[in-house]
């Protein structure tokens, strides 16, 4: 069959296109013209259901190498200094649907997924540090808010402000947001976080605690929020563009990955809970330690095969790194596998894209989508005396943390300097500088403008004057709200 003749889907050469075979005086089509049913069948069935967040998004394949030593802290075969890994990246938006516009503000995705020797390890991060929330429970909620009223299915201000101002913990995240990070000048202008606290093991069995950054080599810019408006109607799919684009013109964006290490003794008596996602570790606490350079440059040759049916999830770790107590990673453990096999089958590990590079062993079998089995001869339960894949039992309880539950039950309260306003409030003050506070006031004034319900506007003012005093009565100025004693009183308590 020469390879440009229309078939059908199993293969056999059709006659048209264009035209469905028919009979009768009435014209009615014959039910043997099984490739029009076939091919309206197939037509229906293309979609598959979108992510329930960051469902707006694009990817590319690249490679990292590692080019420093940390192999005092990890064990992780892909870490070693000299190794190249294949990786895959997605970028994406949160709270839009598929088809949202690029450009509306958000955090974004920053999803990786290394295709290692020692089987695929994803680290799904934002390009932001922090997050709204520390406890998954609240996730759902959170979304909600962020998405559409449930009777007119538009967006609205004060569901999203009700939310914030009563989860005061997203104090830290929305300064990030509402500042130029949450308007990327592309993605590859952008920086990466692993967000959480991990864990790495070296190959002594030490333990340490560990929080990733990806510096961006493009520098990090941002788009003002007329730039973004202006691209959200002209050019919806603006960063998929740009990043195609460059890829394509050999103009390969690349990151270089650094981590934050902190002694594993360290977390019990840090002056910030270390888990607590709403917070970083200053970095002259635990100062950034060079590890190595993630290139991408390799479009997709078809983006839903390999970026819409991409499954990456926090779940899939490596030997030489694993979870903490983070309660939020705890949740996204479970989470994302769960998404996967609803949205893309339980099969999902199996499509090419997903695929590790390095021999798949174990007695999972059959379910919709089966692609890969094992050799016949392979027996289909364990214990087995006749040679079948074995776990290898650790000698020592190499991972994990204080089993006594110190450790666990510290990373769940509030530490010394703790609070939900002390970061954000720093990084208003020590990283924005006056064009960066300027353009915070200016979009904050925008979107708590847009609250309807004066209560919760006011608690919205509220939550800025937590954040910064000076920065809280700027924005009541500019809305014309009168001030009340509590700002005071909230100037004083900062
Ligand atoms: Fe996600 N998140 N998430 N998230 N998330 C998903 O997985 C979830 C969180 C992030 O390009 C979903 O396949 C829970 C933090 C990215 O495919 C879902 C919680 C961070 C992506 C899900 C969080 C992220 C997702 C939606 C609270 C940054 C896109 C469909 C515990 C550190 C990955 C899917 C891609 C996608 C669950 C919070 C980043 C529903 C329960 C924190 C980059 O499983």
């Amino acid at each position: 069959m020469t390879a440009n003749i229309s078939t059908t889907q199993s293969g056999a050469p059709v006659t048209s296109d264009a035209h469905s075979k028919s009979v009768g005086a009435d014209g009615a089509i014959i039910l043997t013209d099984h490739y029009l049913v076939e091919k309206l069948a197939q037509f229906n069935r293309e979609r598959v259901p979108e992510r329930v967040v960051h469902a707006k998004g694009g990817g590319a394949f690249g490679t990292f190498k590692t080019t420093s030593d940390v192999s005092a802290y990890t064990k992780a075969a892909f870490l070693q200094p000299g190794t190249e890994t294949d990786m895959l990246i997605r970028f994406s938006s949160v709270a839009g649907e598929n088809g949202s516009p690029d450009t509306w503000r958000d955090p974004r995705g920053f999803a990786v997924k290394f295709y290692t020797s020692e089987g695929n390890y994803d680290l799904v991060g934002n390009n932001t540090p922090v997050f709204f929330i520390r406890d998954g429970i609240k996730f759902p909620d959170f979304i909600h808010s962020q998405k559409r009223l449930p009777g007119t299915h538009l967006r609205d201000a004060d569901m999203q402000w009700d939310f914030w101002t009563l989860s005061p913990e997203s104090a830290h995240q929305v300064t990030w947001l509402m500042g130029d990070r949450g308007l990327p000048a592309s993605w590859r202008e952008m920086q990466g976080y692993g967000s959480h606290t991990y864990q790495w093991i070296n190959a002594a069995g030490e333990r340490f605690w560990v929080k990733y950054h990806f510096k961006s080599n493009q520098g990090v810019n941002s788009m003002t929020s007329d730039q973004a408006e202006q691209l959200a109607g002209s050019d919806a799919d603006f960063y998929i563009r740009d990043l195609s684009e460059n890829i394509e013109a050999g103009n390969f964006p690349s990151w270089e990955l650094h981590v934050q290490v902190m002694p594993y003794e360290d977390a019990k008596t840090y002056r910030f809970n270390p888990f607590d996602l709403t917070k970083v570790w200053p970095h002259a606490d635990y100062p950034l330690i060079h590890v190595g350079t993630m290139e991408l440059n390799k479009n997709p040759e078809n983006y839903f095969a390999q970026i819409e049916q991409a499954t990456f999830a926090p779940s899939n770790f490596v030997p030489g790194i694993a979870a903490s107590p983070d309660k939020m990673l705890q949740a996204r453990i479970f989470s994302y596998a769960d998404a996967h096999r609803y949205r893309v089958g339980t099969n999902h590990a199996q499509i090419p894209v997903n695929q590790p590079k390095n021999q798949v062993n174990n007695y999972s079998q059959d379910g919709q989508g089966r692609y890969l089995f094992n050799a016949p001869s392979t027996p289909v339960y364990a214990p087995n005396s006749v040679g079948g894949p074995a776990a290898v039992e650790p000698t020592s309880p190499a991972g994990g943390w204080e089993n006594d539950g110190e450790l666990t039950l510290a990373a769940h309260t509030l530490h010394s300097e703790d609070s939900d306003f002390v970061q954000a409030g720093a990084l208003y003050r020590e990283v924005y500088d006056d064009g960066a506070k300027a353009r915070l006031l200016e979009t904050i004034t925008g979107a708590v403008g847009g609250v309807k319900n004066a209560d919760i506007k006011e608690r919205a003012i509220q939550y800025w004057t937590n954040v910064d005093a000076e920065l809280g009565a700027k924005l009541r100025a500019n809305l014309g709200a009168g001030q009340t004693t509590s700002d005071a009183e909230a100037a004083n308590k900062l």
